[in-house]
């Protein structure tokens, strides 16, 4: 049984030990910190009881769980909390996103699903820490769990919570993802990030095309893009239609605006790199993909969560935003008899923007 002091100094170099290899691994930064949210939960609470989350009924379900991390999993005692980041270089979204015959997706999801990169890194490091300190239960999460990742980030010290609600780095921005290992191996903590380098700025409040703002910290998920285009199964909303410019899938705006994502990073992992000139596509062409090729194209991508009608509904609703070329209303004409109820009723709403009737 080793002495409380060689286990203190074995768990200390063991910290540095995670450090070096994660940064191996891929991740920009680490920290770690006890499974508690504090004053976070509350602001989920409200957030919550206000209706903020629309139709993503996972956020509300779970109990517990999303407030306190060993709710999720008894007997955390740490949380280790990661970045990666994710940008591709070459990179121009303000080019794609200025075109409106080209479609606008967001950066997080023009490679691999980030799921599974993350996911699998993680389970790696778990090995490897498990292999140091034997006898602790490990367990990996990204995004799909009930964690408050954003909450849990900052409390390990990786950056601070800004007014558009992204976690951000003065190193990196605010172009990465998160994961958690939740461990009961009582491994060193970090100190949270105490600063908000946010100061007098609002343009991320200011520039959001749907308003989705309604203060600073505080997202209404039912009037994000990145909402309307994912999470959303239904129609659009009519009235955030023309707002949505040619943002097809997802959205970026309040990040590209923000003065900190100077510092963002671009990611070396060929993952993240945009398969099929997702980048750099008309909305016309995308739009005329068969269901075939959309699922092969797809594949191993976080677009498939949308699935191929509510691709063609957000396509349609860029068409229908764009100016009135010829391709961009014989594309439409093509749809018009779509099977889906969804899909030819936005393709109706787009062709009457170009004053077709039908
Ligand atoms: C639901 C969800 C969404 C929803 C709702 C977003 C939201 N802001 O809540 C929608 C679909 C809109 C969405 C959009 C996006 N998402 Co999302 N999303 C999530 C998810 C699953 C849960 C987020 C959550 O808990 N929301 C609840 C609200 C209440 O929490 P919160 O916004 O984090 O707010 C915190 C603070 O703002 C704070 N707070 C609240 N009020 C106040 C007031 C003050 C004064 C202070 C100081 C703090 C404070 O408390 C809250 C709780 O910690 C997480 C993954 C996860 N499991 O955590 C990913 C996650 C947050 N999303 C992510 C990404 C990448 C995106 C998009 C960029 C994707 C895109 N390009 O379209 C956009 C960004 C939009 C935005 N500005 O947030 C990343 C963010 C990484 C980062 N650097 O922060 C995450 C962490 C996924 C991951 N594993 O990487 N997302
Ligand atoms: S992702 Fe887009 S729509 Fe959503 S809050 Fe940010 S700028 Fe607004
Ligand atoms: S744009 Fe300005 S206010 Fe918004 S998150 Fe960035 S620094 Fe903060």
């Amino acid at each position: 049984m080793p002495q409380n002091h060689d286990m203190t100094s074995a768990m200390a170099d063991l910290h540095q030990q995670i450090q070096k290899w994660s940064e191996e691994l891929g991740f920009g930064a680490i920290g770690i910190t006890e499974p508690e949210t504090g004053a976070n939960a509350d602001h989920l609470d409200q957030w919550l009881d206000a209706g903020m989350h629309g139709e993503m009924a996972y956020m509300a379900d779970h109990g517990n769980k999303r407030h306190e991390p060993s709710a999720l999993v008894p007997g955390t005692r740490r949380v280790i909390s990661v970045r990666m980041d994710y940008l591709p270089a070459p990179d121009s979204p303000a080019r794609t996103l200025k075109d409106p015959e080209k479609a606008y997706i967001s950066r997080y999801t023009l490679g691999r699903d980030y799921h599974k990169v993350l996911r699998k890194r993680l389970a790696i490091l778990a090995k490897k820490i498990d292999a140091a300190v034997s006898g602790y239960d490990y367990r990996a999460f990204v995004d799909s769990a009930p964690v408050l990742e954003r909450a849990l980030a900052q409390r390990a010290g990786l950056g601070w919570v800004g007014k558009n609600t992204m976690l951000l780095s003065r190193k990196a921005g605010s172009f990465f993802f998160l994961g958690e290992i939740f461990t009961s191996a009582p491994l060193p903590l970090d100190a949270p990030y105490e600063g908000d380098h946010c100061g007098s700025c609002s343009a991320c409040l200011d520039l959001c095309p749907t308003n989705a703002f309604p203060s600073p910290h505080t997202l209404d998920a039912r009037r994000c893009i990145s909402y309307l285009t994912i999470e959303l199964k239904g129609s659009i909303p009519e009235e955030l239609r023309p707002l949505m410019g040619n943002r097809v899938f997802g959205c970026d705006d309040c990040q590209l605006v923000c003065p900190w994502n100077k510092f963002s990073k671009s990611s070396p992992e060929d993952d993240f790199q945009p398969r099929h000139q997702l980048d750099n596509s008309q909305l016309a062409t995308l739009f005329l993909w068969s269901e075939d090729e959309f699922l092969k194209r797809t594949e191993g991508s976080a677009i498939r969560r949308t699935g191929y009608q509510g691709w063609l509904r957000n396509l349609a609703v860029g068409l229908g935003n764009a100016p009135s070329t010829i391709p961009v209303i014989e594309a439409l004409r093509q749809r018009a008899e779509h099977p889906s109820e969804l899909v030819r009723e936005h393709v109706q709403w787009a062709l009457r923007r170009h004053n077709v009737e039908l």
